[in-house]
């Protein structure tokens, strides 16, 4: 039986993944930070929670990291563990290299020296395009990004080539664009709008406050993606591969479309607010996912219209059952209102 380890398995795409794996066979090692809360609703939402190995380590400490590499012995690694909102990069730019950055180089040196077979996947992003002028960008568009966030990731993307060359790991790059799913967190502006349009529908809210509406992202399903990085590994050779759509739709867009599903105006209910606004923004990303189409059959399936029916439709459906007294684990009953964040501000004028 082939074993996989994947960092970050409570969050979105380590979930997803777990259970690609686990219905594919593997045996599935996690990573998992210790809080004082448990944080396993993504697992058990997928009802794999039972069926994984858990691990408990740190990005910042290598001695953990190294520890999960020994008990779990994969013929597979998958680094998805990072701090992952860009905002928060801004004002946490220090951890955001340490984690984000330099916890690629513990993993691989983990790797290196006590599982050196083992595949490893680096979860690379469409945000090392950042404020690049390219239309549409692909594997040999030039990188320019635009946050503490995307600086750490574009260090994660060379230090895996590096491993690559030098050491002889079969180490790939996806170069993942936004993908969502009714498990993002409830930070990214997706989900943050589908859970805000169903609390409307209810009338347990009024409003959404949100920042840049004329952003525009290449948004796809995190289910479909997490199959990519499989099949990455399966190959003959280490690459790297941009995975997207290849459309691109604005935040406003996303607003409109989230709030009609369920027969509301998102005009008479979205505010826009400075505050939310970051000091450096990507403009457009929009993805040419050929590469990955031609060498690993990947193709997205599920595209903008459906993702934010999907994800409008599961908010809501939440919602109502928690009304009606049902209790099952999600993150949206504890999580604060934006109002009471008191987070760093930018300024902003230029
Ligand atoms: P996510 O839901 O935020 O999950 C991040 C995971 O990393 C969580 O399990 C989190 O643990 C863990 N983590 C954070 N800090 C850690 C630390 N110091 N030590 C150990 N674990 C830590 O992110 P995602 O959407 O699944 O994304 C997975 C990866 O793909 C990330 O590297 C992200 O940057 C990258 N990516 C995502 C997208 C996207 O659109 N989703 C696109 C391109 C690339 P807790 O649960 O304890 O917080
Ligand atoms: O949903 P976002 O926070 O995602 P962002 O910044 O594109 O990053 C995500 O995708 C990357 C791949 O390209 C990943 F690497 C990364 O880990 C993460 O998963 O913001 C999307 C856009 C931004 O332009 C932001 O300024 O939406 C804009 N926006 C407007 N109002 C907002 C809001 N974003 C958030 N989070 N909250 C708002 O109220």
């Amino acid at each position: 039986m082939k074993s996989a380890l994947i960092t970050g398995i409570t969050g979105q795409d380590g979930a997803y993944l777990a259970k690609f794996l686990l219905d594919k066979g593997y045996d599935v090692f996690g990573t998992y930070r210790r809080l004082s809360t448990p944080n396993f609703w993504r697992l058990q939402y997928l009802d794999v929670f039972d069926r994984v190995n858990l691990i408990p380590a740190d990005l910042v400490d290598s001695s953990s990291i190294e520890e999960a590499i020994r008990i779990s012995q994969p013929h597979e690694v998958y680094h998805l563990a990072a701090q992952s909102f860009v905002g928060t990069s801004f004002e946490q730019p220090v951890g955001a290299g340490d984690i984000t950055g330099l916890g690629v180089t513990r993993i691989l040196e983990a790797v290196r020296t006590i599982k050196p077979d083992a595949r490893f996947y680096q979860a690379s992003t469409s945000e090392l395009f950042g404020k690049g002028n390219a239309v549409v960008q692909s594997e040999s568009t030039p990188f320019q990004p635009a946050s503490p966030y995307s600086a750490a990731k574009l260090y994660g993307y060379w230090v895996t080539r590096i491993y690559r060359d030098g050491y002889g790991i079969f180490a790939c790059n996806g170069i993942l664009f936004n993908h969502e799913s009714p498990l993002r967190g409830l930070e990214f502006v997706t989900r943050k709008i589908s859970n805000a349009a169903a609390k409307i529908k209810l009338g347990i809210d009024k409003d959404i406050r949100l920042g840049n509406l004329d952003a525009k992202r290449d948004w796809g399903y995190a289910q479909e993606y997490v199959e990519s990085m499989w099949s990455m590994l399966q190959q003959d050779k280490p690459e790297d591969y941009v995975i997207a759509t290849n459309e691109t739709h604005s935040v406003k867009e996303f607003a409109e479309l989230a709030f009609s599903l369920l027969g509301l105006d998102w005009e008479k209910h979205v505010i826009t607010d400075k505050k939310l606004l970051r000091p450096l923004d990507v403009q457009l990303l929009q993805g040419d996912y050929s590469k990955a189409q031609k060498l690993i059959g990947w193709i997205p399936k599920l595209k903008f219209k459906g993702l934010v029916e999907l994800m409008v439709k599961e908010d809501l459906n939440r919602w109502e059952r928690w009304l009606k007294g049902e209790r099952f684990p999600w993150d949206a009953p504890n999580y604060p209102n934006e109002n009471k964040i008191l987070s760093r501000q930018f300024k902003l004028d230029r």
